[in-house]
């Protein structure tokens, strides 16, 4: 299968809060470049650029001003006088006022930001738009008739809801390649997201949609991040309900555990009959992860594969999570080896 890139995702390489001080992101470029020269060395396939989007394309699947935000937020600091990354303190939790936009920046980053794991620097806007471009390229390929493909998308997209940033990502490029599909004449498309974490973004981008299913196998939110989204009761809504499936599994989840969750994610997808099939693929599932709490070894992402091309759809992978850099590539490249195998 063909693997979409960009380079200039070098231009985003965040801090992050953490120990009681302030240090490099585990989201940093090497993920990317390891997951890319592993992508080469197993033979996957071509590796292409990304074409450029209009920003139509975002704003799909986001809300026009808050796509303004990040266009404009690392501009809006500078103009502070801070050189250092931005990152919200505020946020406008239960009673406080969510009505109104602030007008300054320190202002407008707690608004637009579920927490402060997504830091905005000079080069984030540009990382950003090719992470999405990536994932718009790859899902073109898959339209024109590729069974399917790799977006290398980096920074990640999946807890970017439709108005807020965080956990590591600003856009959401699956429900930005999920809106493009519908675009171009899907009438149903089905999102899987495998990352540990649940995608409390493209949850809610889609929470009241019948045309997008969102399927998530996740580490329980009781005791995992996000913490506030990903319980099994949370179904959809309105026209949406019944399209919305959370499969929460405790801390120390192995492949047997976690395959029985994918077999009836599977089986749903299945069901619903979508035209194209998105996978949300985040490695942070893996054993030796730094940040994750699941035990899939390098062997399962195969298996994880092999169940996904079951399925006879046309997959788009879209790159999420995975925070080991000596596995991430090896572990991401074996969920689409196990695919094309089994295809
Ligand atoms: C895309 C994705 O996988 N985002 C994950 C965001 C997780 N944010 C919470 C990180 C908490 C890190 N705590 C590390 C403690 C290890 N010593
Ligand atoms: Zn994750």
């Amino acid at each position: 299968m063909q693997t979409v890139f960009s380079d200039r995702h070098h231009l985003h390489r965040g801090t992050e809060l953490k120990d009681g001080t302030i240090s490099p992101s585990f989201e940093k470029p090497e993920r990317a470049d390891t997951v890319l020269a592993h992508v080469r060395s197993a033979g996957l396939g071509p590796v292409i650029e990304p074409q450029a989007y209009d920003r139509a394309c975002y704003v799909a699947a986001h809300s026009e001003r808050y796509v303004a935000f990040l266009e404009n937020a690392w501009n809006e600091w500078r103009a502070t006088g801070k050189t250092h990354d931005a990152l919200p303190l505020v946020w406008p939790v239960r009673d406080l006022a969510i009505e109104r936009e602030p007008d300054f920046i320190d202002g407008k980053l707690g608004f637009y930001a579920m927490d402060a794991g997504a830091p905005i620097m000079a080069g984030t806007w540009e990382a950003v738009r090719s992470s999405a471009d990536s994932a718009l390229t790859a899902m073109d390929l898959i339209l024109d008739g590729a069974r399917s493909a790799f977006a290398l998308c980096r920074p990640p997209g999946h807890h970017a809801a439709r108005e807020y940033m965080g956990g590591y990502c600003y856009l959401n490029n699956v429900a930005i390649a999920a809106e493009r599909c519908l675009a171009r004449g899907a009438r149903r498309v089905a999102i899987l997201d495998v990352d540990f974490h649940h995608g409390n973004g493209t949850q809610n981008i889609f929470y009241d949609r019948a045309d997008v299913l969102f399927a998530s196998i996740h580490g329980d939110p009781a005791v995992s991040y996000p913490y506030f989204s990903g319980f099994a009761r949370e179904a959809g809504t309105g026209a949406g309900i019944g399209c919305n499936l959370n499969l929460p599994l405790p801390r120390g989840t192995a492949w047997p555990q976690y395959e029985a969750a994918l077999a009836s994610a599977l089986t749903r997808i299945f069901d619903y009959q979508p035209d194209y099939l998105l996978i949300s693929l985040g490695v942070d599932t893996f054993e030796g992860d730094p940040i994750s709490h699941f035990k899939l070894t390098s062997d399962d992402y195969l298996r994880l594969g092999a169940a996904i091309a079951g399925t006879g759809l046309q997959t788009l992978f879209v790159m999420e999570g995975g925070y080991m850099v000596d596995e991430i590539g090896i572990n991401a490249v074996n969920t689409l080896l196990g695919f094309d195998q089994a295809a």
